[in-house]
């Protein structure tokens, strides 16, 4: 079969983090339960021609109400971690003002049942759903929206400071920027160049306030984090028009935020490429010092690598100008459900990349997995081949990191359950959990199975 290929016993070191991760919006359901005010993905997915299908995630996978099912379900998988969102209008309805009680009575009672189960919690505080409000005010590209986020971080670290250890503050800054200013294809759904650059300086610095505000009210034990979607980009050639077209998008992909978060500069290039948008007049003085708050680890979600060559790409476009001269190629090899190409090596160069640029900073896969259809065999088991096999390479291409001196500390597995996969509602499933959606009957897949012995033998192969 696909990956009986790799015989040798790809062991992973003791306490290795085996953890599977979702996200509020994509799994909660329970929209206008519970005082929940409304974010920019309810007014997003009401949007005609937004979301396929029309889907929202008013239900999505009810998890608001199957929480014990679905941790207990986490539990016969026998993973040490859970990666969750909180939904920030849960907790404050319109972005500002008094926690409600009830939003966190949510995630205290998620939370207790994760430690009940011996599952150690990992919290997201920011996986792209703004109240409704805070995007009226101006959303992202204004700057009290950075403020408003570490005044909910404060709320969420004396909530559950006692029991959750990990925190995130913020999931993929990219998409948020520029999916969601840049291109329009996220909510909020504004396609603004100079919008997305200020959207991304201003989560930059609500990264750094949260941080700092989450160090300041949490145990000294606990560990702060930020999870960034950074893209493994590749040149089509050594000519010089290619490898400036991925400079380009290794600027406005991942330095723009690597740079203020572990150097507390801007990336020079990045600065000149876009001149003709913004002088970045918004960044004030020490707003990149706060960016740069101190951090214990870095998280990173990884699906696909990116080709890119000489040339131009169609507008509106998520690259902030740069799309005048870059053309981006299609990736050679198999697709998943997504059309994203299949290729672990882009994570590989991604991880020993970091270690080389960011020594000293602890790794953490946040996010890797596919989408595929699945089909169920006579017997109703639910068969996902092609998802093991890309599980199993990708896992593998961590392990060799590691080998080649990555310090890489666990791997959170998208996702746990079938979920609304933001502009494509439901018609992708990235779950090792099948989720009917008429019945919100959960069945486990094979590479949920599979997945369970990896974690079971510590590692891939024979044991
Ligand atoms: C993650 O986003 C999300 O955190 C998660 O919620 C989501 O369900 C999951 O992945 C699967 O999509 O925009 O031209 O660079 C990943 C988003 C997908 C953004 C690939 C960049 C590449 C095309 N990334 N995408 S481009």
């Amino acid at each position: 079969d696909t990956h009986s290929d790799v015989t040798a016993s790809l062991r992973f070191p003791e306490g290795f983090r085996w953890g599977t991760a979702t996200a509020a919006y994509q799994i909660e359901g329970a929209a206008a339960e519970d005082g929940r005010g409304p974010s920019i993905w309810d007014t997003f997915s009401r949007t005609p021609g937004k979301v396929r299908n029309g889907d929202t995630g008013d239900i999505a996978a009810d998890h608001y109400h199957r929480v014990d099912e679905d941790v207990a379900l986490m539990r016969r998988l026998g993973v040490t971690d859970y990666r969750f969102s909180v939904s920030w209008p849960r907790v404050q309805p319109t972005g500002r003002g008094p926690a409600v009680r009830t939003g966190l009575d949510f995630y205290r009672r998620l939370v207790d049942a994760l430690l009940e189960a011996g599952i150690r919690p990992v919290a997201t505080l920011y996986h792209w759903d703004l109240p409704q409000e805070l995007e009226a005010a101006g959303g992202w590209p204004h700057r009290e929206t950075a403020y408003r986020f570490a005044e909910y971080a404060h709320i969420m670290a004396d909530a559950l400071g006692d029991r959750v250890a990990t925190w995130t503050t913020l999931n993929e800054p990219w998409c948020s920027a520029f999916l969601g200013y840049g291109n329009g294809v996220h909510a909020p759904g504004r396609t603004s160049d100079v919008a997305a650059l200020r959207a991304a300086h201003h989560l930059n610095l609500a990264h750094g306030l949260a941080a700092r505000t989450l160090r300041g009210a949490l145990p000294g034990s606990a560990e702060v984090s930020l999870t960034l979607n950074l893209h493994a980009v590749r040149a089509r050639s050594q000519d010089p028009g290619d490898l400036d077209a991925a400079r380009r998008i290794d600027a406005v992909g991942n330095r723009i935020f690597l740079d203020p978060v572990f150097h507390g500069r801007l990336p020079e290039d990045l600065v000149h490429d876009t001149a003709a948008v913004t002088d970045w007049s918004f960044v004030r003085d020490g707003d990149l010092a706060t960016a740069a708050a101190p951090i214990d680890s870095l998280g990173i979600n990884y699906y696909s690598p990116a080709v890119v060559a000489a040339g131009t790409s169609e507008s509106p476009s998520p690259w902030a100008g740069a799309e005048r001269y870059v053309r981006f190629e299609p990736a050679p090899g198999p697709r998943t459900a997504m059309d994203w190409p299949v290729d672990a090596d882009g994570l590989y160069e991604l991880l020993v990349r970091l270690r080389d640029e960011l020594p000293g900073v602890p790794l953490v896969i946040t996010e890797n997995g596919a989408a595929y259809d699945d089909y169920a065999d006579p017997s109703g088991n639910v068969k996902d081949p092609e998802r093991v096999a890309y599980l199993h390479a990708h896992l593998a291409a961590v392990h060799r990191a590691l080998a080649d001196g990555a310090d890489v500390r666990g791997y959170f597995l998208w996702s746990l359950l079938d979920n609304f996969e933001w502009a494509y509602g439901y018609s992708k499933r990235f779950g090792i959990v099948h989720v009917d959606f008429a019945t919100q009957r959960r069945t486990p897949k094979d590479s949920a199975r599979w997945y369970a012995e990896v974690i079971a033998r510590g590692g891939l192969g024979e044991a």
